[in-house]
């Protein structure tokens, strides 16, 4: 797509019109315009600092031709649909505005059936305004500091400054579809599932939009293809005697068992019958939170994972489907079950793939870096039951086993688990566990610590007593599992030092060693995860603590391992053995390609 930087900011408008053109307009002709790829960041794309760093509108533009069927057939509905556009959109189809989105990490779509079936012309003009300054008033925040004393900076000078350790890519991040159904549709489907004495029970809801008139027809197929229970109508129950539960990978011989929910509605047309059709993958699992365990099926579940950025050289955020692949056969070759979302939730084909390869995750809301400012701000916003609701959407997350909020709001909390009682709650704190104002309401207790790293620098030796003491305040002081949700050193590829200095690779993987001999101890009894900070090296802000990004990755970021990469294969692999494998079961479990590792034993 054709591609302007428009070079204003959020607060010089009076509102937020989008900059510099105004919506009839084409981008085309309008100025120096870029080729811009879609999904990805732009900031990366071009050979320009000006581009990498800039903050303001900036407007994606491209022409399509519909088929005809689209633009003729009354009974079509044409869909646009725009994975993420970071942060704040503005889309006009042939010049016309059809719907804006605030947040940079949530799809949105708009029809767009009258527009382009309005007259004899099948082509499509879709432009997109987006705006990545981050305010105080958006997720996650930010500020724009002017610089006024003209004997340091030109006029006008200002820059953006964040509280987060992430860089701050924009664009269009997700796909741009566009995609068809009848005009009475499948809108939305809700499933929970439970377990019954080896059945499994599936509630489905289905909510359908056009008309009050439609069948409804639901079937459950297993694996093999075969309908294991029937159903009709908006709301039911589907029983599934000896169910092949849902397990996550190393837990079980055949993990990520995925059955499909397949819905049909049927409406009468003057010109016949007309169906829509959609088939949902569901696992069968349920999740419960005791005092010390995280229990999926019923049985204790330790998380042995990694935190996660969407990053990458040159897309930047932008999804691509090879790293994804990727990094899940990475997450497989390190024995990983589990991830966290940081700092934001992820595109839902990360989701889709989680559910598939049988990876818990962690889901995060984008509510990173609120400081006491902007705190105050959302809790002005959060004042009356529809704020509150605008920014529950804006938070809650998809297909996922925990949800994980911003927020020390205990109503926000309550209101959460109400709208979906299925998943357990947390949020991650590098707080003092006698001033936390969240860990009474949560389910699971998410800590972070960076012993040895950002205090008491080498000294390796603190960390076993340090961790010991802060695992042992939380839990005395609550009562409920705990996850160490980050934890990790920066390492340099390439940098070796013996004895370890920080930065080597072989600080990296002997900070990693201290903290496993507390874990190992500790999920004897209440630690029921660990989480490391991070799969892999990612881009911040320039800082002279961050090297080209923050190189605490296990893997480079070109997904390359360090040695510290080695290290927690071994132990992910050792922990699903004796935590997770019934005894008898051991070694029969893993995939072709991991037997060689499996064999050693
Ligand atoms: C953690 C933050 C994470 C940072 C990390 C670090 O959650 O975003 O990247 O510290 O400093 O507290 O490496």
């Amino acid at each position: 797509s054709s591609f302007l930087p428009a070079g204003r900011l959020w607060e010089d408008l009076a509102s937020r019109e989008g900059g510099c053109l105004g919506p009839g307009l084409r981008i085309q002709g309008s100025g120096p315009t870029l080729d811009m790829p879609v999904p990805s960041s732009f900031n990366d794309v071009g050979q320009d600092r000006q581009l990498r760093s800039f903050v303001g509108w900036v407007w994606y533009e491209r022409e399509v031709t519909l088929p005809q069927r689209w633009t003729q057939d009354l009974g079509t509905r044409v869909v646009l649909r725009i994975g993420s556009a970071h942060y704040y959109a503005i889309v006009w189809v042939n010049g016309v505005h059809v719907v804006e989105h605030e947040g940079g990490h949530l799809p949105f779509e708009a029809d767009i059936s009258k527009l382009v079936q309005s007259g004899p012309l099948s082509s499509c003009r879709i432009t997109i305004a987006i705006n990545n300054t981050l305010t105080p008033h958006t997720l996650p925040p930010g500020t724009i500091l002017h610089r006024t004393d003209t004997s340091k900076y030109p006029k006008g000078y200002f820059v953006q400054n964040t509280n987060f350790d992430f860089f701050n890519y924009a664009g269009l991040h997700r796909p741009v579809l566009l995609y068809t159904t009848p005009t009475t549709y499948i809108d939305d489907i809700t499933v929970t599932t439970s377990v019954d004495q080896g059945t499994g029970l599936v509630d489905y809801q289905i909510f359908a939009q056009g008309s009050e008139h439609f069948q409804l027809e639901v079937r459950l197929l297993d694996q093999e293809g075969k309908v294991v229970a029937q159903g009709t109508g908006c709301r039911g129950q589907l029983q599934v005697p000896n169910a092949h539960l849902w397990w996550p990978y190393l837990m079980h011989e055949h993990p990520a068992y995925l059955y499909s929910l397949e819905v049909r509605l049927t409406t009468q047309t003057a010109a016949g019958p007309v169906s829509d059709f959609y088939a949902l993958p569901v696992g069968i699992r349920t999740v419960k939170v005791t005092e010390r365990q995280f229990l999926i099926n019923g049985k204790p579940f330790y998380f042995h994972g990694v935190n996660k950025h969407e990053d990458a050289d040159i897309r930047g955020r932008g999804f691509d489907w090879a790293l994804l692949v990727k990094d899940f056969n990475l997450l497989r070759w390190l024995g990983a079950n589990a991830f966290r979302t940081s700092h934001y939730p992820y595109a839902e084909e990360v989701l889709q793939l989680c559910d598939r390869y049988g990876i818990v995750v962690i889901d995060e809301s984008p509510g990173v870096g609120i400081g006491q400012e902007e705190s105050r701000v959302w809790a002005g916003r959060w004042d009356g039951e529809r704020e509150r609701e605008k920014w529950l959407s804006r938070v809650l997350p998809g297909l996922t086993s925990l949800c994980l909020l911003p927020s020390v709001d205990r109503t926000l909390i309550a209101h959460t688990k109400a709208l979906d009682p299925s998943r357990p709650v947390t949020f991650v704190t590098n707080s003092n566990y006698e001033a936390d104002l969240g860990a009474p309401y949560v389910d699971v207790i998410c800590v972070n610590s960076y012993y040895s790293w950002y205090h008491d620098y080498g000294h390796l030796e603190v960390i076993p007593l340090q961790l010991a003491t802060q695992f042992e305040n939380w839990y005395r002081t609550y009562q409920k599992p705990i996850i160490q949700s980050e934890y990790g050193a920066g390492a340099i590829p390439g940098f070796h030092q013996d004895p370890p200095v920080m930065f080597s690779e072989e600080y990296q993987k002997a900070l990693l060693q201290q903290y496993h001999m507390v874990l190992d101890e500790k999920r004897k009894n209440y630690v029921v995860g660990e989480l490391v900070w991070n799969f892999a090296d990612f881009m911040t802000d320039q800082a002279p603590q961050r090297v080209m990004g923050n190189k605490k990755g296990i893997f480079t970021r070109q997904r390359q391992p360090k040695a510290a990469a080695f290290l927690l294969r071994e132990r992910y692999w050792k922990l699903a053995n004796d935590t997770q494998r019934p005894p008898a079961a051991r070694g029969s479990q893993c995939l072709e390609s991991e037997l060689p590792l499996t064999k050693r034993w």
